[in-house]
């Protein structure tokens, strides 16, 4: 039998025998022979400039792709530079191994408590303790992260690696069976939906395996549609989709939902941001909530049934119950919701007066602007701050993998990098990177790997207010001095043409004509416009998120 090493079994292991195609990360000493592996096995490494950006390269990636996502680091600081991407990673149960070398020994520069450090975010510590371990090791980290959707950091004590092992194959991962409903609250659902008039179906991150079934459900017992942010796009084209709930509902989606007098959660938690605190289910509504992790079940909002189950095993057990039956309905999807719908469904049909400010954009008139320009097969990621809502409410998505949404640690600064993961997952996409100065500046590491990388159709927007917007207008009524928050002006595209990028500075509608000359091709470079978006106004959902804090 061949000899080889540890590092260099588990990057071959991964990639030969496990199927790894992509892997980020930044390389070091330590993480040297394992990645080298990795990509000697057949895996393409991406080489980000920073190891937050190549954690939320890898974070967008698995999130768009529905791989696993995989993450390659050095010891210590090469760990410690990743943790923001890493803790929205684990609170967004993104499916990622981290792959991060370990100094064990407390005199090494390089020494930190790793396991300490990644419990601490949410992190499932793991570690290669020895030779003799590694296949269980790998396999056990490998199974986790992928099976279960959590974020693994799998420690490769230097010592270790170097080790002796034998080239034999990665044991193969076990799949356990998905958890079905009982058969009693399958009926309970079914009786619910027969006395219901209004249905609402919220579909969150657990639905997103799930459309066929529930859009089939919802057609039956005359269901609106309606999804968490992450979920945004999952519906659609459906003609009673409305669009996000929470935050980033029109006035219309808003007002249906309230009147709902069923809602059923589908792998979505109900939480302060899908439900407006609350405030977007009525008091008499019936609420049920399934959801494939039992431990989700009525944490963030009452329910009246918990149904711990697949979200698609769910739906498909209720239709085989409802074709039994006989039972079906009109529901909400009357011929008033659906011309409702058709006139004031999007944001877009909502009348606005753009603000007036001279040598400025209203985000609103830009964001719609750039809607019609772009193709429909696209990507939007966006990064968080004041600005974020309307990317996510003007912007339209052609499905639930055409919206990267980086909110669970509410990180400003992560979608640059969530942008790329996401247009290496989706190369024959458009993907926009929606992003604020303050977050496009702290990002600002990989725009350099977007021009390495040679991702082209990549458009960055950076809706620049010169400001940490989120929190001028939060404080800015109460009379604070706000000169801590506000900068003088940055040259983005001048900094972006730099980086070999396609720039635009973007003060009216007619500045846009370059983006439309960059689309009509060859597309032979990135491109970013530097936005000079109005000032006076806030967003009215940041309001919602500071009731959060
Ligand atoms: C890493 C991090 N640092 C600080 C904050 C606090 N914060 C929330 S929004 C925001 C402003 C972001 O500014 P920008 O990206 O320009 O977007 P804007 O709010 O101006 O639209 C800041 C600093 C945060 N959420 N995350």
């Amino acid at each position: 039998m061949t000899q080889t090493t540890v590092a260099h079994w588990i990057g071959t292991a991964l990639a030969r025998d496990a199927g790894v195609k992509t892997v980020f990360g930044v390389v070091g000493s330590g993480n040297f022979h394992v990645t080298n592996a990795l990509t000697a096995g057949g895996a393409r490494f991406i080489a980000a400039r920073h190891e937050g950006g190549a954690a939320m390269m890898a974070d967008g990636f698995a999130r768009t792709s529905g791989e696993l996502g995989v993450l390659t680091l050095h010891q210590g600081p090469g760990l410690t530079n990743a943790l923001t991407g890493l803790t929205e990673a684990a609170k967004s149960r993104t499916p990622l191994l981290v792959l991060a070398a370990e100094a064990t020994q407390p005199t090494s520069n390089f020494y930190i408590d790793q396991a300490g450090l990644a419990a601490s975010i949410g992190v499932l510590p793991d570690r290669v303790t020895a030779a003799s371990t590694v296949a269980n090791d790998l396999r056990r980290a490998y199974r986790t992260a992928l099976i279960e959707r959590r974020t693994v950091l799998l420690s490769l004590p230097l010592d270790v690696q170097a080790q002796p092992h034998p080239d034999v194959p990665m044991p193969a991962v076990q799949v356990w069976p998905r958890l079905s409903p009982a058969p009693d609250t399958v009926t309970q659902v079914a009786d619910a939906l027969a006395r219901a008039r209004r249905p609402v179906f919220l579909a969150g991150r657990g639905a997103r395996k799930s459309k066929a079934d529930l859009k089939l459900l919802s057609e039956r017992v005359g269901a609106l549609l309606a999804t968490s942010a992450v979920s945004r796009g999952l519906f659609t084209g459906d003609p009673f989709n409305l669009d996000v709930s929470g935050g980033f509902a029109t006035p219309a989606a808003a007002e249906l939902i309230s009147g709902a007098d069923l809602v059923i959660a589908w792998g979505c938690s109900l939480s302060m941001w899908t439900t407006r605190h609350g405030t977007l289910i009525g008091e008499d509504a019936t609420v049920i909530q399934v959801d494939a992790n039992p431990g989700a079940l009525g944490v963030h909002h009452r329910i009246d049934l918990g149904i711990p189950s697949d979200v698609g095993m769910a739906a498909r057990a209720l239709i085989a119950e409802l074709d039994r039956s006989g039972q079906r309905g009109d529901g909400y999807r009357t011929p008033t919701v659906a011309k409702r719908l058709a006139a004031e469904g999007r944001w877009r049909d909502v009348p606005f007066e753009p603000v007036a400010e001279a040598g400025r954009i209203d985000p609103r008139t830009l964001s719609i602007a750039l809607d019609d320009l772009l193709p429909a097969e696209r990507t939007v990621a966006t990064d968080s701050g004041n600005f974020m809502g309307y990317p996510a409410m003007f912007l339209d998505v052609p499905d639930e993998n055409g919206f990267v949404f980086t909110q669970a640690f509410q990180s400003v600064g992560l979608g640059l990098g969530s942008a790329l993961g996401a247009a290496v997952a989706r190369p024959d996409r458009l993907t926009v990177a929606a992003l604020g100065d303050g977050g496009a500046l702290m990002g600002a590491s990989e725009l350099e790997t977007a021009v390495r990388l040679g991702i082209n159709d990549l458009l960055i927007v950076v809706y620049n207010d010169e400001a940490y917007g989120a929190e001028v207008h939060h404080f800015g009524p109460h009379g604070d001095a706000l000169a801590n928050v506000r900068f003088p002006p940055t040259d983005l595209a001048a900094i972006a043409r730099g980086y070999g990028y396609a720039a635009a500075t973007v003060r009216t509608p007619d500045d846009l004509a370059p983006v439309t000359s960059w689309l009509a091709g060859p597309r032979d470079r990135p491109m970013l416009i530097d936005a000079k978006v109005t000032r006076t106004r806030p967003s009215w959902w940041l309001e919602e998120a500071f009731k959060g804090h």
